[in-house]
């Protein structure tokens, strides 16, 4: 990149984790259990009853000790942001109390001290797949309309404590993801296979409802918070030209689209509704749910993108290839990470024009990243990994950031995904690593937790020092 004003001054350029990926101490500091607790393999295996030790999670990179140590790292790479999640079960261990838990409070206090003491900005997910265990067994989860006020407390909870010193907010991780994954991003009890069409798009329902609340709360406690959506962006290309097949891949994209468009609009789109007609699904919405989304709509919209998909109309060409939740059709011009990811940076321009060309709403670019294997080896006595395919991923995405804020694209930040090792969220995993610090520790639970700065931590630092121009 050779313009090196592309990025604007105040770029938010950081890293991004979710607490059950890091914190570990699950049953520390009055926490309740969560459904990650419950959840020893990740998304592909069926829960467990309650905890169980093969549960990397439950130490995970140990974060709830070693904050402190892993922010001055963060600080040492110039992080103006560090997006990091609060754990729901923390606060309220059961969810339904009235009461929240000081202690876990105090946890979070502690972790922002760190981020100002650096001038670090905290970017919070308020909800990151971390849903009170006792909500999903007692209620269903969001299938249950009694979600939305629990989360409404515990919303205002945040913004009460945090709301002075924390300016960005984000409602829930991925909200389109329960789509997908019931259990992970909605604390949905049912099978996949057994859950109804109308208590899914129910379950959506409420959340987008709750996520309206959080942005009433926060204008009334938090009234300097900016608060922001986040959905999971995967452009769906069509296969081919044959106009069916472009149909196709605008009705694959517009099932994640219709997110950012009620967040942003504060009302349901035509075809999403057609949607729900032609599925036979009849929601429950008030005329105060459609006021509250109509009156509280968000200051940004941020999304993870890892991968892009194709969509056809033709079954018989449908070749499913892997992915990042959802997955889609494979698209036989890319290339793909070790998990069958397929990885495309001009992607990357193409989601930022499109949902700038939308929403009009700048745009946050909080989770991309590319999950290796990596290798500690040692050179000249220190200990590091050589990840230049990591580097090039995140280059080669970076300059298409670039791209998109030349063609005008209001961009606020970056935060890369796991820019500390964590436990993966589809494999439940250590061996997939996502960041420009090794943590030592392996998926048999061994290793000594120590942290290793990878090349990739020294490229991404000079990346920040130049505010992009080294890209
Ligand atoms: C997103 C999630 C993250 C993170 C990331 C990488 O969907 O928001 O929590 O895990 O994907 O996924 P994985 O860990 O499965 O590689």
């Amino acid at each position: 990149m050779t313009d090196s004003t592309t990025f604007p001054t105040d770029f938010l350029w950081g890293g991004a984790t979710a607490a059950n990926q890091i914190e570990g101490a699950y049953n520390e500091g009055g926490k309740g259990l969560s459904i990650q607790d419950v959840m020893p393999q990740g998304i592909t295996t069926p829960r467990a009853d309650g905890p169980t030790d093969d549960n990397l999670k439950q130490v995970a990179i140990d974060f709830y000790h070693r904050y402190a140590e892993d922010i001055a790292l963060f600080a040492e790479m110039g992080f103006k942001t560090f997006r990091f999640s609060i754990a729901w079960s923390r606060i309220f261990p059961l969810g339904d109390e009235t009461l929240p838990n000081e202690e876990g409070l105090a946890f979070y206090d502690r972790v922002i001290d760190e981020c100002e003491k650096h001038g670090i900005e905290p970017l919070v997910t308020i909800s990151h797949y971390e849903t009170p265990l006792h909500l999903a067994d007692t209620y269903d989860g969001w299938v249950n309309r009694d979600m939305i006020g629990f989360y409404e407390r515990y919303a205002r909870v945040l913004f009460a404590r945090y709301g002075a010193r924390v300016k960005y907010w984000l409602t829930f991780n991925e909200i389109n993801s329960v789509l997908h994954a019931p259990l992970m991003s909605g604390g949905i009890n049912t099978p996949k296979d057994q859950l109804s069409k109308t208590d899914l798009y129910q379950a959506i329902h409420n959340e987008l409802v709750a996520s309206a609340l959080a942005t009433k709360a926060a204008r009334e406690l938090a009234p300097s918070a900016q608060i922001g959506c986040m959905v999971l962006a995967m452009p769906a290309y069509p296969l081919s030209p044959d106009p069916d097949d472009v149909m196709a891949s605008m009705t694959t994209e517009r099932t994640n689209l219709a997110f950012g468009d009620i967040h942003v609009r504060g009302e349901y789109p035509g075809y999403y509704l057609r949607s729900l007609r032609d599925q036979g699904v009849e929601l429950v919405i008030t005329d105060e749910d459609r006021a509250l989304l109509k009156e509280n709509t968000v200051d940004f919209v941020s999304f993870s993108y890892y991968m892009s998909v194709a969509e056809t109309a033709d079954e018989s060409k449908r070749v499913i290839g892997k992915g990042n939740i959802m997955g889609g059709v494979r698209n036989p011009t890319l290339k793909e990470s070790e998990w069958g990811w397929q990885i495309d940076p001009v992607g990357l321009r193409i989601v930022l024009n499109q949902f700038w060309d939308r929403w009009q709403k700048p745009l946050f670019i909080v989770e991309n990243g590319l999950g290796a294997k990596d290798q500690l080896v040692e050179i000249d006595g220190t200990k590091t990994v050589i990840d230049d395919y990591r580097i090039d991923y995140l280059n080669d995405h970076l300059v298409q950031v670039g791209e998109a804020i030349t063609d005008g694209v209001d961009v606020m930040g970056y935060t890369s995904w796991g820019c500390i090792d964590l436990v993966s969220a589809s494999t439940a995993q250590l061996s997939k690593r996502y960041g420009f610090i090794y943590v030592d520790r392996n998926d048999d639970g061994s290793g000594t937790l120590d942290r290793y700065k990878k090349k990739s931590f020294h490229w991404y630092a000079e990346v920040i020092r130049s505010n992009g121009a080294s890209l």
